[in-house]
């Protein structure tokens, strides 16, 4: 029988990450973005004495960058205290955004806090409030920015019955859009006599496997518009018989959202414009008390979709709902320090009404172009082919190239269908518009095909 404790699993806070390419913020929200990830570690400190948790472990990127700022770190060094006074202690991580390399002021750390170097992996036994062995924590930072060797073969469980707990910072079996750094195996971590790996670096949080537990805490607040929804850490409760239990704490102040709208069946600028505002209410709505960054994206096919392929009416929208959302809740945006929402941007991905079936039993232009993209949809070869051809034109720049190439893996079936669509409702709206020039008798005539 071991003991029963408590711990909270957090990783990657990003202290004092700088918010760019937001334009147009207003005060309020540059200066709430700018707190944000500081506001989130405090939040965690709260959330562990509230909890009243034996200990914290953290799973790497404290820091936003290797060189911290002396405003993270005194803001670290201040919560870390709080902790300390309690009596919490504190496993520390360093991974590839805060490697031991990076500069650091030389500041008086509480004694309750553990920094895992990065020479090797150490195990450091951790004690219930009562003084009881609860479990063995192990850990390795990153020296430098870039680990590329597989670290998680290096960690050797202790076998005298204490709960493992293995915090590691780095990639499991390979994830799309991140570095790949100290890279290793589901398989490899759930056969490595642990209980419990802590991972960090992967901001989207995830259990991958429970009994042994692999789990990624995410990060504890969104940094931009692709990091959405709730933010925070893991709360753990180990039973005497090892029974091991997550609950997810929210410890962000703001959320990022992308909240989709359809244009289908809306007839105004008008009705569209309440669409939105409903939307972006429900949201604020539903949002539990936190502030909100909104992303704004219309879909689907509808009347208004001509409208919205204007660049300029996508703009004087956008505008028009930033100083309306100010108005709609005045409470909400102007209390300093008060929930708010802001939108940062607004895009249409709609399309003009179409019924692809029946065009594409035309025997017409458009017939043929929606049945040859058919017919290379399914056929990924042909697909290929025509990608290629299409973009020949940016391969002569070396780094559209590769950007493409990057995009167009992971995209490809996407875009081919946002072609088909595109070229489809072109195609037919030039055929409307000369129709409408053309005198009606030729217009009616029709008899010969192209
Ligand atoms: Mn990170």
């Amino acid at each position: 029988m071991g003991v029963s404790f408590r711990f909270i699993h957090a990783a990657d806070l990003h202290v004092d990450s700088p918010f760019r390419g937001l334009t147009e913020v207003p005060p309020h929200v540059r200066e709430g973005l700018g707190s944000s990830t500081f506001q989130a570690v405090r939040h965690l400190v709260e959330a562990a004495l509230r909890e009243a948790v034996d200990f914290v472990v953290i799973s790497g990127d404290l820091y936003d960058m290797a060189d911290r700022s002396l405003r993270a770190q005194l803001s670290l060094q201040r919560e870390w205290q709080k902790l300390h006074a309690q009596g919490v202690r504190l496993f520390v991580i360093h991974g590839n955004h805060d490697p031991l390399s990076g500069m650091q002021a030389n500041l008086e750390w509480p004694s309750s806090v553990h920094f895992f170097g990065a020479d090797a992996v150490e195990a450091v036994p951790v004690y219930t409030k009562e003084g009881e062995l609860a479990a063995h924590v192990h850990g390795i930072s990153y020296g430098s920015r870039v680990v590329t060797a597989n670290l998680a073969s290096r960690y050797k469980p202790i076998a005298d019955g204490s709960y493992q707990i293995a915090l590691l910072h780095g990639t499991v079996d390979g994830h799309a859009g991140h570095d790949p750094y100290a890279p290793c195996s589901l398989a490899e971590l759930i056969g490595a006599g642990f209980q419990y790996w802590a991972l960090g670096h992967i901001h989207q949080r995830a259990v991958l496997h429970r009994y042994p537990h692999v789990v990624y805490a995410g990060n504890t607040q969104g940094r931009h518009a692709n990091e959405t929804g709730a933010k925070g850490c893991y709360l753990v409760d180990v039973s005497e018989t090892l029974e091991t239990k997550l609950r997810f704490l929210p410890l962000d102040t703001i959320r990022w959202e992308t909240l989709r709208v359809t244009i289908a069946g809306v007839q105004s600028e008008q009705a569209l414009l309440h669409a939105l505002e409903q939307t972006i209410a429900s949201a604020v709505a539903n949002n539990e008390g936190r502030s909100l960054m909104i992303k704004l994206r219309l879909e689907g096919r509808g009347p208004m979709h001509r409208l919205l392929t204007d660049a300029v009416v996508i703009t004087e929208l956008l505008g028009a709902l930033r100083e309306r959302i100010g108005e709609f809740d005045v409470s909400l945006n102007s209390v300093p320090g008060m929930q708010w929402c802001w939108v940062h941007s607004l895009e249409a991905a709609t399309g003009a009404e179409l019924d692809l079936n029946a065009l594409s039993v035309e025997d017409s232009f458009t017939g043929e172009l929606i049945r040859s993209s058919n017919a290379a949809e399914v056929d990924e070869q042909a697909m290929q082919q025509l990608l290629e051809e299409a973009l020949q034109s940016l391969s002569s720049n070396a780094r559209i190239r590769k950007m493409v190439r990057a995009m167009q893996t992971e995209r490809a079936a996407g875009w081919f269908e946002l072609a088909k669509e595109l070229a489809a409702g072109m195609l037919t709206e030039e055929s409307d518009s000369q129709m409408e020039s053309l005198p009606e008798q030729d217009a009616g005539q029709g008899g010969e095909r192209h």
